[in-house]
C-alpha cells in the first residue's frame, strides 16, 4: 500500500478505535494509539495475513504481546475482513467475544494474550518451528516497553538468539509509559539498545508513527543473518488526541461525551488536511 494510503487508513483506525471504546465503555485507549500506525503498516503492507489464508500453517504471524491494545487489533482486522463491523458493536458485552484482550475466539486473532510476559515466547516457538522446517515465513511480536519488566521476556530473548532465529521480528512501543507512569521511574528498562544486543539482537531505533519508515524497516531482510531482530519504535501513548498524549489517566481511561467529540473532530481535521 502507498504511503498516502497507508497515512489515510492510520487516521481512519484512530477514528474506529475511539469510537469502540467509547461506545462500549471500555478499552486501553492510549495504548492503542501508541501502535495502530505499526499495526496498519504491518496488516496493510507486510503480513499478508488475509481471512482466505488465516486457517493455512504457510503464512507469516502476529503475535501482539501487548494484548491490553486490543481494540486497535479488532479495528485493522474488521478492516481487513476478518469480521463485520457491527460485531465491533458487541465489544466487552457480557457473551461477547470481543472483550477487551485478544482470544483465539475472535477470527483472526494468533494467540491469547493480555497477561504480558507471555507472547514473545509463543513467538519465538513459532519462529523455531519455522526455522527447522525451513519455511520462508516471518513472526512478528509487538511488546510494550512497560512489559519489558517480565522477566519471561529475558528468557524469550536468549532463547531467540540460541536458535539464531533471523525469522523474528520484535517491535517495541516505547511510548515511555506503563499503566501508572514512567517506565524509567516505576522499573527501569534503559540502556534498552545494548541490552538486546547483549541478548544477541540486532537493534535498531525507528519512529513508530512515521509509516513510511515502518513500511520500509518491517518489510527488510533480516538486520544480520542469525540473529533475531528488535526495532525499538519511538511513539507517543495517545498519539493523534492532543489531550490524551503523553498523559498517564489515558491508559484505561474511556473518553465522555464532549472528549469524544472533541477527538473525532481533531482527527476529521486531520483527514482533510491529509486529504488537500
Ligand atoms: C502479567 C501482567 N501484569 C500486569 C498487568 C496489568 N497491566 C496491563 S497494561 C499494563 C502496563 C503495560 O505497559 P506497557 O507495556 O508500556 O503498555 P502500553 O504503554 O503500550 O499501553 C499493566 C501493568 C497485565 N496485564 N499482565
Ligand atoms: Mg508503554
Amino acid at each position: 500500500m502507498d504511503i498516502t494510503q497507508l497515512k489515510k487508513k492510520s487516521l481512519e483506525y484512530r477514528k474506529t478505535l475511539i469510537e469502540i471504546i467509547y461506545n462500549s465503555n471500555a478499552g486501553h485507549t492510549a495504548g492503542s494509539l501508541s501502535c495502530i500506525d505499526i499495526i496498519n503498516v504491518l496488516y496493510n503492507d507486510i503480513l499478508d495475513i488475509t481471512p482466505d489464508n488465516f486457517n493455512s500453517y504457510d503464512r507469516n504471524r502476529y503475535i501482539q504481546s501487548k494484548g491490553h491494545s486490543v481494540e486497535a487489533l479488532y479495528t485493522v482486522l474488521c478492516d481487513k475482513g476478518f469480521f463485520k463491523k457491527k460485531d465491533l458493536d458487541t465489544l466487552n458485552n457480557f457473551d461477547s467475544h470481543f472483550i477487551g484482550h485478544p482470544t483465539r475466539k475472535v477470527n483472526g486473532i494468533e494467540h491469547n494474550s493480555g497477561a504480558l510476559g507471555h507472547g514473545l515466547s509463543v513467538a519465538v516457538g513459532m519462529a523455531l518451528a519455522y526455522k527447522m522446517e525451513a519455511k520462508p515465513f516471518k513472526v512478528f511480536a509487538l511488546l510494550g516497553d512497560g512489559e519489558l519488566s517480565e522477566g519471561s521476556i529475558w528468557e524469550a530473548c536468549t532463547t531467540a538468539s540460541k536458535y539464531q532465529l533471523d525469522n523474528l521480528v520484535v517491535i517495541i512501543d516505547r511510548n515511555n509509559l506503563q499503566i501508572s507512569g514512567d517506565t524509567e521511574l516505576i522499573n527501569p528498562i534503559e540502556p534498552l539498545d545494548k541490552k538486546f544486543e547483549a541478548f544477541g539482537f540486532s537493534v535498531k531505533k525507528i519512529n513508530g508513527h512515521d509509516v513510511a519508515s515502518l513500511k520500509e524497516n518491517l518489510n527488510a531482510k533480516p538486520m544480520s543473518e542469525n540473529k533475531p531482530s528488535v526495532f525499538i519504535a519511538n511513539t507517543i501513548k495517545g498519539k493523534g488526541i492532543s489531550f490524551m498524549e503523553n498523559i498517564v489517566s489515558w491508559h484505561h481511561r474511556v473518553p465522555t461525551k464532549n472528549e469524544y467529540k472533541l477527538a473525532i473532530e481533531e482527527l476529521n481535521l486531520e483527514i482533510d488536511k491529509n486529504n488537500g
